[in-house]
């Protein structure tokens, strides 16, 4: 991303998680209570695991932010893990502290364990999960509660809603899902929808392959750990292009559309309508009941390790969702209208 810059850092056990972001134009209010009533929303669901029992996220502001408001300075964000209190050992940066406590060496068919090592030349598939764990999604969700800070101020909001748990549809079957899972020792994926209002016309553009917002917010949905499969708008195969293309009218002297099977996106530009776009989360692949594997050390079969893991992260992965979708909207917000200050951005947006 060009002009919403970020880095993030830390382990799932390690001391902390940290992100130093570039780009918030001045300006911008900086509420600490909406970054951490984020961070909650995206520890919740049916079917979360005990390490969210452990941890109780708050961000604290390092740097970037003065009296409540973005200065234009890099902004840091430092997210602490508590669970590292009963992992100091085990994660110390320090040589002398060497153990093979929590070291394991059977992969998890579906998640990094396999082709991190091979690519790290990692032995301890731990120095694996450690990045590749979800958890790393606690501060990319702090990051993405400072860029809907910024939206907040231009009038864009967004949400989201599970859609599908396992086999279900309806809402008053998800948590049945869940604990038949559970209860199997296994775990249950499923699809959620994230909207966002109020988008102007035109962030984004068709003038190249890289520049289309619609391959810019699959990119950041996608690598979601455990997301497979992201979709814009609604499409419902065996329509004709008469009736999936979403026909102009004016009203009340505005040009809008009779329908938004596009999900707000045409020829990679948003279009003025409801931003729409929804992902399939695979099930997470740590499992209480281990499939079959390989041992790396003595590549003979096993079963795949487990640790404490949930049964069912959909409704925090659309939190997440939300949170990398306001990254993209910031950036071609600001790579469209500039801006170093909040009041020169609302000024070029009227
Ligand atoms: C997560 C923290 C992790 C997992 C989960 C996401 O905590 P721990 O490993 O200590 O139990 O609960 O990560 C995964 C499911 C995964 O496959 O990586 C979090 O904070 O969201």
């Amino acid at each position: 991303m060009e002009k919403f810059r970020f880095l993030t850092s830390g382990e799932s056990h390690g001391k902390s998680l940290t992100a130093i972001i570039e780009g918030v134009p001045a300006g911008v209010g900086i509420d600490i209570d909406f970054i951490n009533s984020e961070l909650h929303r995206r520890q919740q669901g049916y079917g979360r695991g005990d390490r969210m029992k452990i941890e109780s996220d708050t961000v604290e502001i390092t740097s970037g932010v003065r009296f409540g408001k973005a200065l234009g300075s890099p902004i840091t964000l430092v997210v602490k893990n508590r669970d590292f209190e009963n992992w100091q050992k085990i994660m110390s940066v320090s040589p002398n502290d060497r153990t093979d406590d929590k070291a394991f060496s059977v992969y998890r068919p579906g998640h990094a364990d396999y082709a991190g090592a091979v690519k790290y030349n990692q032995e301890d598939l731990r120095n694996i999960l450690e990045r590749s764990s979800a958890r790393k999604t606690a501060i990319e969700v702090a990051v993405g509660a400072v860029a809907k800070l910024i939206l907040k101020e231009i009038g864009i909001s967004g949400s989201s809603e599970v859609t599908q748990i396992g086999s279900a549809c309806c809402p008053d079957k998800f948590h049945k899902e869940i604990d038949l899972a559970k209860e199997n020792g296994d775990s249950v994926g499923g699809k959620f929808v994230v909207v966002y209002k109020n988008i102007p016309v035109g962030l984004g553009s068709h003038v190249h392959w890289d520049r289309g917002i619609d391959g810019r917010l699959a990119q950041v949905v996608m690598s979601i750990p455990a997301i497979k499969a992201v979709e814009i708008g609604d499409n419902p195969l065996g329509l004709c292009g008469s009736e999936y293309h979403d026909e102009f009218e004016i009203k009340d002297g505005e040009i809008c559309r009779t329908s938004n099977h596009a999900g707000g996106v045409e020829g990679g530009m948003t279009n003025g309508q409801d931003l729409v776009v929804s992902a399939v989360m695979k099930p997470i692949p740590t499992m209480m009941k281990p499939l079959e594997s390989i041992d790396s050390k003595t590549n003979e079969k096993a079963k795949a390790h487990y640790e404490r893991s949930d049964v069912c992260a959909v409704e925090s992965c659309a939190v997440v969702a939300e949170a990398r979708i306001a990254w993209v909207l910031v950036n071609e917000i600001l790579l469209k209208y500039g801006s170093d200050s909040i009041d020169e951005l609302k000024s070029r947006m009227i």
